[in-house]
C-alpha cells in the first residue's frame, strides 16, 4: 500500500470544490427537533389525527397527509438500462499537460485537481438486481473542470454490441427480462437475447468480451474502463486529433469464476456495492490511471478497420495506451439516492478541447441521455440537482419547468437584449467558449451501413486468440451456460454458425456441450440488420483475417499481479487456536494490505491456547468462502479437531479450492486440509497432480508460510486447478 494511503483517516471526508459545494444542500438532523416540510414542529409523529380514541381520521391532518403524500412519491422510474448501480466521489489529476493535443484546461497542467463523481453499474438488471450477473459493467465519471462538466460514459469493455443507435431498442428489449413472464432478471441466458444475436454478426466481437470472465469481476475497483468510441482531442490551435479513453485500474484486473459469482448472488448480492463502500470507507482509495490513445487526423484510413466502427477497438500494439493521468475515489456519498440515483450523466457534455466522431452509435447517444433524464428526473431542471450542478457558474436564457430552483434576476430572459444591457454574453474562444471542430463534410442523405463497418469476425478471432487457457475455457463454458439456458434448438444452431466463424475450436466445444452438430462451412450468417430493399452500399459481407494475431493487453492474465491490497482474508479458528501464528499471519497479511477476518463456529469471540479471547467477524452461518479471496487454518490441537469436525468449515475450503483460491494451514493443521474433498478425491488418472497443490502452502514457520501465502493470494486465482474440472463443493 502507498504512503498517502496509510496517512489518510477515512473518518476525515475527503474534500473538493464539489463536494464543498455539495454541502450547502446538505441537511443533518443531529441535535435537531422534528419539523414538517414547512418548518412547522411537530408534537406527535405516533398517531394520526382522530375523532375521539377510537374514531375515525380526520381529513384535517396535514401532518399525516403530507408524510403519506411525501412517501407516496419517493420512488421514480429507474434507469431504462444501467439500472443498478454505486457511485462515488474522487479527484482527478493529470501527469503532465495535454495542451499539445488538447485545449481542455483539466488536462493542462499537473497542479489542477479535478472534482469527480463515479457511477459504475451492471447494464441488464433492475435496481435492487445482484451485483454479479454476467454483464457488461457501465464506468460513469462526471468530471466537474473549471471549463464545466465533462462527462465520460463508458463501460468495462472497449467495444459494443451494435454499430448503429437505432439498434440499441432492439438489443435492450431483446435483453432485459421476456415481456411475457418478466423473466429472468439481470440475465442474457435467455432465448429473445441469443435470438437476437444471432441474427447479428456485428455483436461478435462484444459477445466474445461478455462471454469473457470480464463480466463477472472480483470488484469494480479491479476492472479496467473504456469510453468505447473514438472521440476528439482539439488544441488550442484547432488541430485535432482522434482519441480512444482507457481507465487501467492500479490493482489489476480480476474476476471471479462463474460458480462463485451465482453463489456470491445468494449470500450477498451487494457484493461489489459493499466491496466500494468499504474500500473507500477504510482509506483504501480505489484508483484508476486515465489511459490515451491519440491517432492524428491524416492517420484515419491506415487501419485494418474503420475508426467510426463501435464494435472495433484499436489493438495497443497499434497505438500504444499513454497513461496521462489519475483518477483517486475517496468519499463516499452521504445520501445514495440523492446523489448516486439522481447523478445524470450525458455523453454530451463536454468541454472546450474535447468533440465527438461521426460513429453513428455515440451520435444516437449524444440524443438519448438528456431525453432520458427528462422523464427520469421529471423534468428539464435536472441540471440543477446537487449532484449534477458544474462548480462554475451558470447563465443562459433557459427559464422556468418543473422545480426549477434559480431565481433569475431582471426582465430580459433572451437574446440580443438591451433592457439586460446584452448579458449573459457570448463566450469568445479565447475566453472558453465552445467551439465545434469544423468537419468537413460533402455527402449524400443516404440510410446505410458503411462498407467498412462489414468486418464482423476479424477482432472477435483476435480477442478469443489472445486468452489464455483457462480464459479460452470460461469464455466456452459461458456460451454452453447461455446457450444451454436457451429452449429454441434452432437458436443455439444458428449461434454455433456464428461461433464457427470466430474459432472452430471454440464452436466445436460448445457444440459437444450442446450435443449439436457445427455447422459444416457455414454460410456466411446472414446480417438481418438491413433495409427492407437492401443496402445501397451493397450488402456483400467480408471475411477478414486481421494482420495482429494476438493482443496481450486484452488478456487479464497479463494484468498486475504483485499486490495483496484490500484482498480479504478468511480464518478459520475455534477455541484452542494457536493464537501465536494466528497473530503473526496476520500481521504479516494486514502489513501487506490484506483484509483478515476470524470466522468461528459461534459469532463474539474464540478463546485460544494461550486463553486469549480473540474477536470473531463472522460465524460459519453468516460466512461464505465465496465473500474471500483466500483462507487459512492456524493450528492449535482443539481448535483443529473443532474444525475438520465442522461440516461448514470443510465446505467452506472445498468451495475455496474449487474456485482455485490460495489455501493456508498450520502443519499443525494440515488434517483439515485431508478432511476435504479435494484431498481425497482428486482423480487420481490426473496426470498432473502438482498443478492442484499450486496454491497450497502448509508450514510450520508463520514468518514462511506467511510470505509463500502474500505472493499465492498475489496470484490471485490457479485456474490450473480446474484442468480435472467437476469437483463439487
Ligand atoms: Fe448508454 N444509456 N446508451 N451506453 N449508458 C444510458 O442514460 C444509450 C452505450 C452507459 O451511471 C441511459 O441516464 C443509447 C454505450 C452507461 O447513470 C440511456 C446507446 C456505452 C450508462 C442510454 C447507448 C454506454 C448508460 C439510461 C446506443 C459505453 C449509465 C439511463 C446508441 C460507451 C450512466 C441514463 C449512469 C445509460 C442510452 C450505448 C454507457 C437510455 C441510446 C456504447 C455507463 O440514455
Amino acid at each position: 500500500m502507498d504512503e498517502n494511503k496509510k496517512a489518510v483517516n477515512p473518518s476525515v471526508k475527503q474534500e473538493t470544490e464539489k463536494t464543498e459545494k455539495l454541502a450547502a444542500h446538505t441537511a443533518d438532523s443531529s441535535g435537531e427537533l422534528m419539523t414538517n416540510n414547512h418548518g412547522t414542529r411537530i408534537n406527535d409523529d405516533q398517531n394520526s389525527l382522530k375523532a375521539g380514541e377510537r374514531g375515525a381520521s380526520l381529513l384535517e391532518d396535514f401532518i399525516l397527509r403530507e408524510k403519506i403524500t411525501h412517501f407516496d412519491h419517493e420512488r421514480i422510474p429507474e434507469r431504462v438500462v444501467h439500472a443498478r448501480g454505486s457511485g462515488a466521489h474522487g479527484v482527478f489529476k493529470v501527469y503532465k499537460s495535454m495542451a499539445d493535443v488538447t485545449r481542455a484546461h483539466f488536462l493542462s497542467d499537473e497542479s489542477l485537481e479535478t472534482p469527480v463523481f463515479v457511477r459504475f453499474s451492471t447494464v441488464a438488471g433492475s435496481r435492487g438486481s445482484t451485483d454479479l450477473a454476467r454483464d457488461v459493467r457501465g464506468f460513469a465519471v462526471k468530471f466537474y473542470t473549471q471549463e464545466g462538466n465533462f462527462d465520460l460514459v463508458g463501460n468495462n469493455m472497449p467495444v459494443f454490441f451494435i454499430q448503429d443507435a437505432i439498434k440499441f431498442p432492439d438489443l435492450v428489449h431483446a435483453v432485459k427480462p421476456e415481456p411475457d413472464n418478466e423473466i429472468p432478471q439481470a440475465a442474457s441466458a435467455h432465448d429473445t437475447f441469443w435470438d437476437f444475436i444471432s441474427l447479428m454478426p456485428e455483436s461478435a466481437h462484444m459477445i466474445m468480451w461478455v462471454m469473457s470472465d470480464r463480466a463477472i469481476p472480483r470488484s469494480y475497483r479491479m476492472m479496467e474502463g473504456f469510453g468505447v468510441h473514438t472521440f476528439r482531442f482539439v488544441n488550442a490551435e484547432g488541430v485535432s486529433n482522434f482519441v480512444k479513453f482507457h481507465w487501467k485500474p492500479l490493482l489489476g484486473v480480476h474476476s471471479v469464476a462463474w460458480d462463485e459469482a451465482q453463489n456470491i448472488s445468494g449470500k450477498d448480492p451487494d457484493f461489489h456495492r459493499r466491496d466500494l463502500w468499504d474500500a473507500i470507507e477504510s482509506g483504501n482509495f480505489p484508483e484508476w490511471e486515465l489511459g490515451v490513445q491519440i491517432v492524428p487526423e491524416e492517420d484515419e484510413f491506415k487501419f485494418e478497420f474503420d475508426l467510426l466502427d463501435p464494435t472495433k477497438i484499436i489493438p495497443e500494439e497499434l497505438v500504444p495506451v499513454q497513461r496521462i493521468g489519475k483518477l483517486t475515489l475517496n468519499r463516499n456519498p452521504d445520501n445514495f439516492f440523492a446523489e448516486t440515483e439522481q447523478a445524470a450523466f450525458h455523453i454530451g457534455h463536454v468541454v472546450p478541447g474535447i468533440d465527438f466522431t461521426n460513429d453513428p452509435l455515440l451520435q444516437g447517444r449524444l440524443f438519448s441521455y438528456t431525453d432520458t433524464q427528462l422523464i427520469r428526473l421529471g423534468g428539464p431542471n435536472f441540471h440543477e440537482i446537487p449532484i449534477n450542478r458544474p462548480v462554475v457558474p451558470v447563465h443562459n436564457n433557459q427559464r422556468d419547468g418543473f422545480m426549477r430552483q434559480t431565481i433569475n434576476r431582471g426582465k430580459s430572459s433572451y437574446n440580443p437584449n438591451t433592457i439586460g444591457n446584452g448579458y449573459p454574453l457570448q463566450a469568445k474562444a479565447s475566453e472558453g467558449g465552445f467551439t465545434t471542430y469544423p468537419e468537413r463534410i460533402d455527402a449524400k442523405k443516404i440510410r446505410a451501413r458503411s462498407k467498412s463497418f462489414f468486418d464482423h469476425f476479424s477482432q472477435a478471432q483476435l480477442f478469443f486468440n489472445s486468452q489464455s487457457d483457462p480464459e479460452k475455457n470460461h469464455i466456452i463454458d459461458a456460451l454452453s451456460f447461455e446457450l444451454g439456458k436457451v429452449n429454441s434448438v434452432e437458436i443455439r444452431h444458428r449461434m454455433l454458425g456464428i461461433l464457427s466463424m470466430i474459432d472452430k475450436s471454440l464452436a466445436a466445444a460448445v457444440a459437444f456441450a450442446l450435443r449439436l452438430p457445427v455447422p459444416q462451412d457455414p454460410e456466411l450468417p446472414m446480417n438481418h440488420s438491413i433495409p427492407a430493399d437492401g443496402n445501397p452500399a451493397d450488402f456483400d459481407s467480408v471475411i477478414f483475417e486481421a494482420s495482429l494475431k494476438s493482443s496481450a493487453a486484452l488478456s487479464m492474465a497479463n494484468t498486475v499481479k504483485d499486490t495483496i491490497a484490500t484482498r480479504k482474508i478468511a480464518f478459520l479458528a475455534a477455541d484452542g487456536v494457536d493464537e501465536k501464528s494466528l497473530t503473526k499471519v496476520r500481521a504479516a497479511l494486514e502489513g501487506a494490505g490484506a483484509v483478515v477476518e476470524i470466522i468461528a463456529p459461534r459469532l463474539n469471540f474464540i478463546v485460544s491456547e494461550g486463553d486469549e479471547q480473540i474477536a470473531v467477524d463472522h460465524s460459519f452461518l453468516t460466512a461464505a468462502s465465496v465473500l474471500y479471496d483466500a483462507v487459512y487454518v492456524p493450528g492449535g490441537t482443539n481448535s483443529v479437531a473443532t474444525i475438520e469436525a465442522e461440516a461448514d468449515a470443510v465446505h467452506f475450503l472445498n468451495e475455496a479450492f474449487k474456485h482455485c483460491k490460495p489455501i493456508a494451514a498450520d502443519t499443525g493443521a494440515a488434517q483439515v486440509l485431508e478432511a476435504t474433498y479435494f484431498s481425497k478425491k482428486i482423480p487420481s488418472d490426473f496426470s498432473d497432480q502438482t498443478v492442484l497443490r499450486e496454491g497450497i502452502v502448509v508450514g510450520d514457520d508463520a514468518d514462511s508460510l506467511a510470505d509463500k501465502f502474500i505472493l499465492a493470494i498475489s496470484q490471485h486465482r490457479f485456474w490450473e486447478r480446474e484442468k480435472p474440472r467437476k469437483i463439487p463443493a
